[in-house]
């Protein structure tokens, strides 16, 4: 999308141009992507329960929603899977249709902010809280908090920042060696990053701890971290 110069850059959306790029686009720019959806099947396994409901926020292609499924072994569960890019739902559809698993799964276009959590034991939000105004994420966070099950778990993946800035700047360049390692350009890394400006707000580790700590979640823990990727799970 970004590989031929552009005279100007628009600011990112999640489009039908996105939505068609979208596997090959998070793969190749965020480093453990994959990890971190296998480890989210074994967040499922361990922390579902019988009769409760998976959230799969901002679900893009479903990628988190088929490997929470495939970890469900209890009677009784659903999962909802959201998202308010129509691209993205549409070809989500047609991904989830075409998996054997018997877990069902709703399918939900909308904004997460709008969504009522209930009766949840697993919550992800992986890579999509970065694209929730700044001044919303507290309320999102405590309305998460409020629907899940005690014992329930929230994963929060995000892109994040160093309040340091030597840190700030190693972390930068090595994500961007990773991309160029995948095969993205000088230039396409540029425009890309143009593009997010604005649209992604990264913040810091600690902000995210005080705010799930603010949202009454009892402890949560950093599980992983390459470069400036991070992602935390949170107890209830
Ligand atoms: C994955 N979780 O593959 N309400 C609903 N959806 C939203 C909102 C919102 N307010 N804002 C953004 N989105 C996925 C990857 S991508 C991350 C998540 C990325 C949606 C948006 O349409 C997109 O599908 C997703 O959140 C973010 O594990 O592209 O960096």
């Amino acid at each position: 999308m970004y590989a031929e110069p552009l005279t100007a850059v628009e600011r990112f959306q999640f489009d039908e141009s996105v939505a068609h790029v979208f596997p090959d686009m998070i793969e190749r720019s965020v480093p453990g992507y994959n990890t971190i959806l296998h480890m989210i099947g074994v967040f499922t396994q361990r922390f579902v329960q019988r009769e409760s409901r998976c959230y799969d926020l901002g679900c893009s292609l479903g990628a988190v929603t088929r490997s929470m499924r495939r970890n469900i072994n209890h009677g009784g569960c659903r999962i909802v899977a959201v998202d308010n890019s129509m691209a993205m739902l549409e070809r989500c559809r047609a991904i989830l249709e075409k998996d054997d698993s018997l877990v069902p799964v709703d399918m939900v276009c909308a904004d997460i902010q709008d969504v009522a959590i209930v009766n949840a034991s697993v919550v992800v939000l992986n890579f999509t809280l970065q694209f929730i105004p700044l001044c919303a994420r507290s309320a999102l966070l405590c309305r998460i908090h409020e629907g899940l099950l005690p014992g329930g778990v929230l994963v929060l993946s995000e892109k994040i920042r160093f309040t340091d800035s030597g840190q700030q700047a190693f972390q930068t360049e090595m994500h961007h060696a990773f991309k160029k390692s995948m095969g993205y350009s000088e230039l396409e890394i540029s425009q890309k990053r143009a593009a997010l400006e604005r649209v992604l707000l990264p913040e810091s580790l600690e902000e995210h701890g005080a705010r799930l700590s603010m949202a009454g979640f009892r402890n949560h823990h950093t599980w992983f971290q390459c470069f400036n990727f991070v992602s935390f799970v949170a107890r209830k």
